[in-house]
This record gives structure tokens, sequence and C-alpha cells, in this order.
């Protein structure tokens, strides 16, 4: 048979059209769902009336649909426990992906190959919220989706998504089973974005796209449910701009109406292949199918439209970017720099560590807030504090910060727990800070293994066993080191790493700093001349410790002009201090470009 992937490259490929509102069509009572308690418990029928779902199958695949959905969508323990029986999941769903393959294979032909797509839904609970924590969340959609790989499932749809740590959940999930199993399924990832424009959550597309696009697991990226495809369409037009992975479009049969007390949509087959058209022919969309509502008139219009039309070859920019729940921080800004809120640091600020130490959260998020009015487009978070424990403040400061601050964080800890705990609470794309090769690739590879698994950017040190490099050449062949370290073991991608070349106090009349604002600067330019897709940053505000407040901000700003002249992309910085160049006189100037470059003329002054 075909293999999906492949046969995606060639054809608009179709799903089929809705389960739950199809089902009740059917007229079910109360004893075909096994009793009252389990009245409406879809995923139930797999055992009560395999029939009645072999028939919905057929239904679709009759229509055209080249591939079927299970009826698993809620098949998790965390969805049967509202039936009392959670511990079910496995059975159900392996028994789901079995009757759907077996009706697959009925109707499957060389000329048409025909696929079974394993559903897994959003539960009904939001781990942003704080509803379920990401390690049961995980742990529930691997038994749903072990049932279903083991039921002979040939994709992965994780569907109808409507907080973005309910897809990294799943995918962790997949990964495991991936490697449990040594085989890779092909994996859909689908978000729900409501008619207010946004996912549940408040996630611009931008923003979820920015998230899942770094996981190499997925395989397509898309939209289903919550509209029609007239709501849908500056959202698919986007992902089709700007995927570059293919695109997925399920809509509803139109907004549901209120009739009578049910739901009713209003979206014609006709109306539907209208839009369908517009969407595959002219933006590039290149999986079709219907979510509620629609049935197999519609489908037969999806497969007309895929009759007619070849996949349209996309052209589209993408660069990696940052995300938090709600929208997107680029990478790379013109003018450069990305700013850095360096203020919500246990070490760097003393405000915040008495916060810290207060447990006053709220005050802390507005020292976040504080610094996005200031200027900052990302914020570094480091809860690092001699006598507490780490991971916990981490815990409860990345819970309030993902959903109370717009912009995208960076977590700065040396501790792979820390890390780890924040990222698994944290539905953007974020960066680790970060790396190091102190202890040779050990820690590192702690790290950059969850890096991979979250998709998140990493900020590397020029540190190696022999310790902090202060000359250019080992600040750079650091750097070349980590760089083919993380990118042929880890498969990591160059553009997501952050290489820092380290800034040393240059005011502390240490001899051996002397020239060492010289190398880092001059390694930044190295850096970016060897690895041109990645990128750099500083914590500027490192190379005037010691020296007076006012003095601290000048050397800052004139140390940071020299640095993006060199090639820096991101710094860590109080932006509210950062003064443009010209606001600064010519002599304070002066001293402080000596200072970095080492030319000791003050000396002789
Ligand atoms: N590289 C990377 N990460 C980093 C650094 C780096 N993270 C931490 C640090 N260096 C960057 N952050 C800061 C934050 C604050 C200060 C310096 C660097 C700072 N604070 C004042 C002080 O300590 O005197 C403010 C005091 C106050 O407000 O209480 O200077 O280099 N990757």
């Amino acid at each position: 048979m075909k293999n999906f992937l492949e046969y995606i490259k060639e054809k608009i490929i179709v799903f089929d059209g809705a389960t739950g509102s199809t089902l009740q069509t059917y007229n079910l009572n109360p004893d075909d769902f096994g009793g009252k308690d389990l009245e409406g418990c879809n995923e139930y029928l797999c055992k009560t009336k395999p029939d009645v779902v072999k028939r919905l199958h057929s239904y679709f695949l009759e229509a055209g649909a080249d591939v079927i959905e299970t009826n698993s969508f809620g098949s998790t323990s965390i969805v049967l426990n509202e039936y009392n029986i959670a511990n079910m999941d496995y059975e159900l769903s392996r028994k789901s992906a079995e009757l759907a393959k077996q009706c697959a294979m009925e109707f499957s032909t060389n000329a048409k190959p025909r696929f079974v797509a394993g559903s897994i839904g959003p539960t009904t609970k939001l781990p942003s919220l704080g509803h379920i924590g990401y390690d049961e969340m995980t742990e529930s959609f691997y038994r749903q989706m072990m049932g279903l790989f083991d039921g002979g499932a040939d994709i992965f749809c994780i569907e109808t998504c409507q907080d973005i740590l309910q897809t990294k959940s799943a995918l962790s999930a997949a990964m495991r089973i991936f490697r449990e199993k040594r085989k890779k399924l092909p994996v859909i990832t689908s978000v729900t974005v409501e008619t207010m424009g946004t996912m549940l959550m408040g996630t611009e597309i931008s923003a979820a796209l920015t998230t899942l696009e770094p996981y190499d697991i997925i395989d397509v990226i898309g939209m289903n449910c919550a509209t029609g495809p007239k709501e849908m369409e500056e959202n698919i037009r986007y992902l089709c701009q700007n995927s570059p992975k293919p695109v997925f479009c399920m809509p509803n049969a139109g907004i549901p109406e209120n009739v009578g007390g049910k739901a009713h949509y209003q979206l014609t087959p006709e109306e539907m292949e209208k839009w369908m058209t517009l969407f595959t022919h002219e933006l590039g969309v290149n999986v079709v199918g219907g979510c509620c509502g629609t049935n197999a008139e519609h489908i037969k219009r999806l497969s007309s439209v895929s009759e007619r039309f070849t996949p349209k070859e996309r052209k589209f920019e993408y660069s990696p970017s940052l995300s938090s729940l709600y929208s997107i921080a680029p990478m790379t800004i013109e003018p450069p720099p990305v700013l850095i809120g360096e203020r919500c640091n246990a070490n760097g600020s003393k405000q915040f560590k008495e916060l810290l130490v207060k447990e006053d959260y709220d005050a802390m998020v507005n020292m976040g807030k504080e610094q996005i009015k200031e200027g900052a487009h990302v914020l570094d978070i480091c809860v690092a504090y001699v006598g507490r424990d780490e991971a916990r403040d981490m815990a409860e400061v990345v819970k309030r910060f993902n959903t109370a601050v717009s912009i995208p964080l960076m977590f700065d800890s040396t501790e792979v727990n820390v890390i780890e705990t924040a990222l698994k609470l944290y539905a953007g794309r974020s960066i680790i800070n970060s790396i190091n090769f102190e202890e040779g690739t050990k820690k590192a590879d702690k790290i950059l293994a969850l890096a991979k698994e979250f998709g998140a950017a990493v900020v590397c040190l020029s540190i190696d066993e022999e310790g902090q490099a202060y000359s250019l050449e080992k600040k750079v062949s650091i750097a070349k080191r980590i760089r083919d370290h993380a990118v042929n073991v880890h498969g990591m991608r160059e553009e997501d790493l952050i290489f820092d070349t380290l800034t040393f106090p240059l005011g502390s009349g240490q001899e051996d700093l002397r020239n060492s604002g010289m190398n880092t600067i001059n390694a930044i330019r190295e850096i970016k001349k060897i690895m041109p897709k990645a990128k750099t940053i500083l914590g500027i505000s490192n190379c005037s410790f010691g020296l007076n407040l006012k003095i601290r901000h000048v050397l800052n700003s004139v140390f940071l002009h020299y640095a993006i002249e060199a090639g820096l992309d991101m710094c860590i910085v109080h932006a509210g201090k950062i003064m443009p160049l010209y606001k600064i006189d010519g002599r304070g100037r002066e001293i402080c470009r000596e200072l970095i470059f080492d030319e000791r003329k003050f000396q002789e002054l």
C-alpha cells in the first residue's frame, strides 16, 4: 500500500465527516450505549455496538474519504473517567482502530488506498489553567495512543486542540511510543480557533504554528472544528503562507445554531465545495475533511474537489520564532537586537529576589509586565536562590507567567530538573538558558534532549572542560564544537542555537580580563561568519559589574552598540536603561570604547 506521506504529495487527501453528529442521526437508545450511565459515551459504542461504528466508517468510505478517523476522540482515561470507565482506555482505543481498519481494508484498492487516523481529542482538561499536570496528561495520552497503535492505526491525528500544552503533552506521548515501538507513524496536529479568532486559551494561529513547527515528529499541521470554512479563511491563509509542513483543514458545517435545543449546522455541501476549492486550489491546503455537522454529501463534494485539483505548490517563508501562550516574537529583528528583559532574575535583581522570598507572585508578574512596557521582547526567568527549592519556585512562577505574560520566556537555570519543570508548564516556544560543555557533553545531552522534546531554542555558552573561554579562538572553537554536537547528535537546527561568547566585567582592573570585551565582540563576528543561521546573545550588564550605576548604563549601552555592529542578535538587558549612542556625550563614549577595545590610552592621561 502507498505510504501516506508520499500520497499527500500527489493528491489532496480527503478525511471523513462528523462522528458525533452522524451517530446522533442513528437514534441510539441508552441500551445501545450499555445503560443509562454510559449514554453519550460514543467511544463505548466500539464495545457495545461495533456494527454501528462500522456503519459510520463505511458511510464515509462510500462517500470517497481517503482517511477515516477512529471513534476514539475521548478514549483517554481523562475523559472516560467521567463515565467511571477510565481503565478501559487501552481496550476501547485499540478496538476503535481495529474496527476502522477492517472497514478501510474492505474499501482499499491499489488505485485508491484508504487509511485509518487514530483520533486523539483534547480531553476535557486545560493544563494551562492547572486542570491537570503535564506528566499525568501525557500518561493518559500514551495509553490511548498505544491502543490506537496496537489496533492498527496508520496515522495519529492530535486534533481539536484548545490549549497548545495539550498538543505538547500528546506529542511527548507519541515520541515515547515511537521510541518503544521503533516505528514512527505520520502525525497530524490540528488546533481549534474559536469564532473570536484565537484558540480557547487565547493563542493566535501564528503562535500555534511557531510552537509546533520545531517538532520533527509532526508531519501535517492545521485547524479543525469551532467554525465553518468562512471564519477559518484568514488563519488558513496564514498557515498556507507560513507553514513548512502540509496544511490540514476540517471545518464544521458552519457555526452551530441552536434549533429547539439542538445544534444545527447550516453549511450546504455546495458551499463547502466552494470554500474548499478556494482553500486547496488557491491557498494550497493539502488535507481536507469535515468536522461537526458534516455528512456524506459534504465528503462527496470534497472528493470531487480532490479529483479536480492536484496539490498546489506553496511558497512559504519561515524563520524560527519564539512564542508565548498568546503571540510570537521573532528570533531576529530589524534593527537588532531582540531585547530580553533581565530583571525577573533572583540573582540579578534585589527586588525580584525579595518578592521570591515573600512568594509575592503577583508582584513578580508585574515586574515582568513592567519590562514589556520598557520594550522587552522576551523575559529571562531565573529563580535560583540558595536555600530554596528552585524547581518548586520555577513551577510557581511559570504557571503564572504562562497565562499572565504576553511575551515569550527564557528559562535561566543550570539545573536540568528546573528546566524540565518549566518546559512542562509553558505553552509557548521558549529559550533554554543555557548549556555548556563544562562537564563534557553529559549535562548538555540531557538539556538538548529536553529542547528536542519541547521544541525549545537553546543558549550555548563558550565554556568547556577547561572552563570559561577568554580568547577569541577558544570562544569560537567551543561554539563550533557545541554546534556540531547539537546538530549531529541531537538533530537540533543551527537556527535554534544561540551562542553566548561570554561577557566579563570590564572595569574590574583584573589584568587577565583586559581584552575580554574585544574577544567577546570579535567572537560574535566570527561565529556569524561560520554559522550564518545561528543566533548570538550576550548578558550585557555583566560588562559593568562593580561600577557606579550611572556609568554602568553608559558602558552597557556602548558595549551593546559594538556587539550589535559585530552581528549580535539578542541581548539580556534592562531595556529601559539602554541609551542610544547619540544621547551619550562624546567623551563618555570614547572612554567606554577604549575600555572595551583595551586601548589603554586612559592610563597615559
Ligand atoms: N549570559 C546568559 N545568561 C545570563 C547572563 C549571561 N543570565 C544572567 C546574567 N548573565 C544576565 N542578567 C543580568 C541581570 C542583572 C544584572 C546583570 C545581569 C545586574 N543587576 C544589577 C546588579 O546586580 O547590580 C541590578 C541590581 C538590582 O536591580 O537590584 O547587573 O551573561 N546566557
